[in-house]
């Protein structure tokens, strides 16, 4: 097609900026067409019944899930990419050792060479979005071009897209632009067509962020936060560069609002790495008696510090993109009820009735399913029905829990922040770092403990600093060094730090805390900490509760395991800051010394406790 025409059919508001900037990537690209996104419901509508007819979704019987619709992923996309992710950045030192960094010249080379014709056969639509409310002082702008209808209909749901947008991209002028192609050209170069698939992608990927000059590319992937650029690629990886350049967070947290018995409302933000609950923790329904949670945000946090000078904190997504097996009426009634209507599935098994199932969503399991990938499925079948990592596409105010103030563009005051991590041993239910700078050093030094089944060595640490290993856009101790940093702005007015964990287990393997609902006593006693309620006792990992302030009425807990879930072994401590001595080393010169002082301290505590 000939570029005037995009220029013809550009939206009276679209900036001359935005139209030779989508010229450009046309004139590479090649589509047979453009189609600017207005984000209306008909637009909407038209992409469903396109993509119904071409076999890219299954539409869901209406009676049991009214507007919903079910894709099945080709079984060679299925999740991000880490190994085909790469920061851009002009020297490696700002990769950094945890990053996978490309030459910026080189790889514009060669995504020169996968983008050209990539979208040759099909509709390149303009996708012009904000994360955050529209307008907001937190939020920021973007533009995806893509072309995948699926792409579109997701990025409807997770962010605020469409005209609205549009406008104000072009009085602002600030927008991040963001490309991509699922790599499945329909015309080859030489005019030979083919035909195209339900789940068109690449073998090749290439999920790319350019920090300095603020873009993403993102080549051969249909699928989550390689495709919806407005998630990890834009709201985490460049918008941590962003805000360290600007003074403020970009942080992989949920955030609550929670109301306790005498009305007072707090605000509390939680990172967590993979498979530690997270989902579960932003639609808590608490235990006990009088306190009620309700949700801001279940994946990311954008946070400032306001004009009172307290660090304020909003939502940048519109919609959650939850992993769907073990999601059920048990362990997440909030998110459950909330698929009822107008979702997209993708990856579930399809039941006969035309319903959606997964592993764990029902005691009891369907004779017959439909599985991910498009086969019969019976209960002896030797793989899931479902795939481990199948999600649901939701906006956000379709939870119940969703709380009042979540699209506040002026955010929501946040007092308290929790690092959390899947651990067997070591760190205790919750204990209150000392100071912010301590506060930092948990969050750097927050890991899992890797299963056997996964790496083949019991009780090794994968670290995952802040819940951001994957989604740093920079080099990760200068990012600690950021932190500490907004640290010395707010002063006093910082919010608490917390360490969670609640995966300790007990010598038979079996878990000590119950967990899910449970974790809201924990929480209670941070937040009586907060108020000044409550004194603490000074421990290796931080304050810790008395037991007499925790609130473990009605639980079937013995003293036995309660202590357990507290204790501290000095050989154990000792090797596990061995271990972090040694992961700071990998960072050189960018390690903070504040980090290395906690470090100290950290082993004079312990030479303490054996006292
Ligand atoms: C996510 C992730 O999908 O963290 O949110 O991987
Ligand atoms: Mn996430």
């Amino acid at each position: 097609m000939t570029t005037h025409l995009i220029t013809f059919n550009a939206p009276a508001e679209a900036p001359a900026d935005l139209v030779a900037w989508v010229e450009k990537v046309a004139e590479l690209t090649l589509p047979d067409q453009v189609h600017w996104c207005d984000g209306s419901l008909e637009e909407r509508d038209r992409l469903y019944a396109e993509m119904v007819a071409s076999g890219t979704f299954t539409k869901l019987n209406p009676e049991k899930r009214p507007g919903c619709y079910l894709a099945r992923s080709a079984p060679s996309d299925v999740a991000r990419v880490e190994s085909r992710t790469f920061i851009c950045s002009e020297h490696p030192d700002d990769a950094g050792p945890t990053n996978n960094w490309a030459s910026p010249a080189e790889m514009r080379e060669t995504l020169k060479g996968v983008f050209a014709g990539s979208m040759s056969g099909r509709t390149m639509f303009v996708i012009p979005f904000s994360m955050g409310p529209l307008g907001g002082d937190i939020s920021r702008l973007g533009v995806e071009i893509t072309d995948s209808p699926y792409v579109v209909v997701n990025m409807r749901i997770m962010t605020r897209m469409g005209t609205p947008a549009l406008k104000l991209i072009a009085e602002t002028g600030d927008w991040v632009p963001a490309v991509h192609s699922v790599g499945y050209p329909l015309v080859d170069a030489d005019g030979t067509t083919r035909d195209d698939l339900a789940w068109p992608c690449s073998d090749d990927k290439y999920i790319t962020h350019f920090p300095e000059t603020r873009e993403i590319w993102s080549y051969g992937s249909g699928y989550g936060g390689n495709a919806l650029l407005g998630k990890k690629c834009y709201a985490l990886r460049i918008a941590s560069v962003l805000a360290r350049d600007e003074g403020w967070l970009a942080e992989h947290m949920l955030v609550l609002k929670i109301t306790g018995p005498d009305g007072r409302v707090y605000h509390l933000t939680a990172a967590f790495p993979s498979a530690c609950g997270k989902t579960n923790l932003a639609m808590l329904r608490p235990t006990i008696p009088g306190w009620r949670v309700e949700t801001v945000g279940d994946d990311i946090a954008w946070m400032r510090p306001g004009p009172d000078g307290r660090l304020y904190a909003i939502n940048p997504e519109a919609g959650f993109f939850g992993v769907a097996p073990f999601t059920s009426l048990k362990t997440n009634p909030t998110a459950l009820l909330a698929l009822d209507h107008d979702t997209i599935f993708t990856n579930v098994a399809l039941t006969d009735d035309g319903d959606v199932w997964w592993e764990g969503m029902t005691d009891e399991t369907p004779a017959h399913l439909i599985d991910w990938t498009g086969k019969d499925w019976t209960p002896g079948s030797p793989t899931p029905a479902a795939h481990p990592n199948s999600r649901f596409t939701v906006r956000a105010d379709q939870a119940s829990s969703i709380a009042d103030d979540w699209e506040n563009p002026a955010g929501v005051p946040i007092d308290v922040i929790l690092f959390g991590g899947r651990r067997a041993t070591n760190i205790p239910l919750i204990s209150e770092s000392y100071d912010w700078e301590h506060g930092v050093f948990v969050g750097a030094t927050v890991a899992s403990e890797q299963t056997a089944a996964a790496e083949g060595t019991v009780g090794a640490l994968r670290r995952d600093p802040f819940a951001m290993l994957p989604f740093c856009g920079y080099n990760m101790a200068d990012y600690w060094a950021h932190w500490l940093e907004v640290g010395k702005t707010l002063g006093d007015k910082a919010p608490r730090i917390f360490q969670v964990n609640w995966f300790r287990k007990d010598t038979d393997g079996s878990y000590l805390w119950p967990g899910f609902g449970e974790n809201s006593r924990p929480i209670e006693w941070a937040l009586r900490r907060v108020n000044g309620e409550v004194a603490a006792i000074d421990a290796i990992s931080g304050r810790i509760p008395a037991v007499e302030d925790l609130n473990l009425e009605g639980l079937d807990l013995s003293a036995d395991q309660v202590a357990k879930l507290f204790a501290f072994d000095n050989d154990a401590w000792s090797a596990e800051a061995d271990v972090t001595a040694e992961y700071f080393a990998q960072f050189g010169e960018h390690a903070p010394a504040e980090l290395y002082a906690e470090l100290d301290k950290l082993h004079a505590r312990i030479e303490a406790h054996k006292g």
